[in-house]
């Protein structure tokens, strides 16, 4: 098994000028391009001193060169760690401490808070790239050969390492290797039937496995364009359309692009393929889309830890309000909480076994033991039903996790900021129906019994959060109550507080 970035350039056009990505501006960088700037950005790696194994940080926007470094890391043997530009100083400085890159890339608006941070970690090097794609990573590699003989890897070595926050408030590191990426690249570039002149249009970010692993490298091992948008915009959507036959979303963007009054039929008939994942799509909007549009969206279903584990079939039936059948080389299975086998229909844990999942978390050998089976099988913390037929339905989740806007957010590390706050005296956060999100990330406090309670107010504690969080993860609600609801266990009764809370409640 080879460098992973070999596999994807083995399925690079013979003209090398072939467009790669093209770009709101029109401007392009075909094949060659994205090869020797990825030579570029490998030889400055070298030359900065890392070695294989080396962890690459990056907190950059989406550009053409946010996805070369990408390549350049897996080119050079590094391990990459994307991190979302929306985290803040105290999610940076744990990421930094926890995989201690020998190189960070940050923004330059970024820069004081990310050398300080940087200094702290002790990453020897830091270097800046704009939302223009420019900056002193770009500078430096200037200078550098374009040719570069990319690093032969083993299968089992690290390409790169994601964190999820953790039920437990800790993120953790997910580690996936060269074989684990390049297996699942492989797999939904032939089972979703990728073909000559595909062209993807491209509006995830690249910081998540969606954007970076599923997205980019079908359209790579296709050597298919992408058209490369820096975010996700219904108008801008519409209007891409026409050009494009492959789309991939999570399921906000679906919504989205049903509330615009441009999606027709006839706007979309050139697509060959809509994709959704990262979060439920509702049935609603399955079967609103497929009217609107005579599309039916083909829904996924992964995770960060193995990238995709299940789908929809291309030619067979795209059953709404499934994830579809286990994908070749994934087994899939569901087990109650005994881990005996469920009959087919009834709902259990669905754990998941093959090649795509990963290797473990970063330095926690513990956590990684506990969430693997004796027998292997990795525990997603899903729950759901397989159907007779094998059709995989998730029908909630054991593991306490809001998706919102198909991102992850984790309640206990928003209520241990809460709870640290003058006046609390505890919360709880919950994730509640929202028609454009999904689910909104909503707190529920109780105050301390003293003036500095009587003073919280709802604003207060999200001005208190806001410089501390991503954004994304601030609630979209705080509600200040006397008392959570308890079971007999003491357990604060979250399905209860959802049912209290809900739009429709
Ligand atoms: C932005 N905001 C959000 C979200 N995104 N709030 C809640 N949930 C979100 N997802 C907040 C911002 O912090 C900001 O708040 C305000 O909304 C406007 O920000 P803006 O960036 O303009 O928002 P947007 O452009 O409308 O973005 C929404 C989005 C985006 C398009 C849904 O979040 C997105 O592209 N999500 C996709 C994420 C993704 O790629 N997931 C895949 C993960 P304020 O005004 O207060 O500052 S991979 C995965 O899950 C697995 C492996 C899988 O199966 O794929
Ligand atoms: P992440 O930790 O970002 O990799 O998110 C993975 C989680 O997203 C999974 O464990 C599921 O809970 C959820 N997820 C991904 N795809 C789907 C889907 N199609 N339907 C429901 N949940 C999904």
């Amino acid at each position: 098994m080879s460098n992973l970035y070999s596999l994807l350039a083995a399925g690079f056009p013979e003209d090398s000028q072939a467009a790669c990505l093209i770009l709101p501006d029109g401007g392009t960088w075909s094949y060659g391009d994205i090869e020797r700037a990825s030579g570029r950005l490998a030889n400055l790696i070298v030359a900065l001193g890392l070695r294989p194994g080396d962890r690459v940080a990056a907190q950059v926007e989406k550009t053409p060169a946010a996805l070369v470094l990408y390549l350049a890391a897996l080119r050079a043997g590094m391990v990459f760690l994307p991190l979302n530009p929306a985290y803040r100083r105290h999610e940076i400085d744990y990421f930094l401490a926890d995989a201690k890159p020998g190189l960070f890339v940050c923004r330059p608006q970024a820069r004081a808070l990310a050398a300080a941070a940087a200094r702290q970690a002790g990453v020897a090097h830091l270097l800046e790239l704009d939302d223009a794609g420019r900056g002193s990573l770009i500078d430096a590699a200037a200078p550098q050969a374009d040719d570069f003989k990319t690093v032969a890897r083993r299968g089992d070595d690290l390409a790169a390492i994601l964190y999820t926050s953790g039920t437990t408030g800790r993120s953790k590191g997910a580690m996936l290797s060269h074989a684990n990426l390049a297996v699942n690249a492989q797999t939904l570039h032939d089972y979703w039937r990728f073909e000559p002149g595909d062209v993807l249009l491209h509006m995830l970010p690249i910081f998540h496995v969606h954007g970076l692993f599923v997205a980019c490298h079908c359209a790579l091992l296709n050597g298919s364009a992408m058209l490369f948008e820096p975010k996700f915009d219904a108008r801008r959507a519409l209007a891409l359309l026409p050009h494009a036959t492959v789309f991939m979303g999570v399921p906000t963007y679906y919504v989205r692009l049903l509330q615009a009054p441009g999606l027709t039929a006839a706007a979309v008939r050139h697509m060959r393929l809509f994709v959704s994942g990262s979060a439920p799509l509702l049935r609603e909007t399955f079967d609103a889309f497929r009217a609107r549009t005579g599309h039916t969206i083909l829904e996924r279903y992964g995770m960060t830890e193995g990238g995709m584990f299940t789908s929809n079939p291309y030619a067979g039936e795209r059953r709404g309000g499934t994830v579809g059948l286990p994908l070749p080389g994934t087994a899939v299975r569901i087990v109650d909480d005994k881990g005996m086998a469920c009959a087919a229909g009834a709902i259990g844990n669905i754990q998941v076994k093959g090649d795509n999942v990963f290797v473990g978390y970063w330095q926690m050998p513990e956590k990684t033991r506990a969430e693997f089976t004796a027998d292997g099988w990795f525990k997603t913390g899903d729950v759901g039903a397989l159907s007779a037929d094998g059709y995989l339905s998730i029908s909630g989740r054991a593991k306490d996790l809001v998706i919102s806007g198909g991102l992850n957010v984790y309640p206990k590390e928003i209520e241990d900021m809460i709870d640290a706050l003058p006046g609390v005296a505890e919360s709880a956060v919950i994730g509640l129906p929202h028609a454009d999100f999904g689910e909104a990330v909503t707190a529920v406090v109780v105050r301390q019994q003293n003036p500095a309670g009587a003073a919280l107010t709802e604003a207060a504690i999200l001005a208190a959060l806001r410089g501390e969080l991503a954004a994304f993860k601030l609630p979209k609600r705080v509600h200040l109550v006397d008392a959570l609801p308890r079971n007999a266990m003491g357990k604060v009764q979250k399905n209860v507080l959802r049912e209290q809370y809900s739009p429709a409640g």
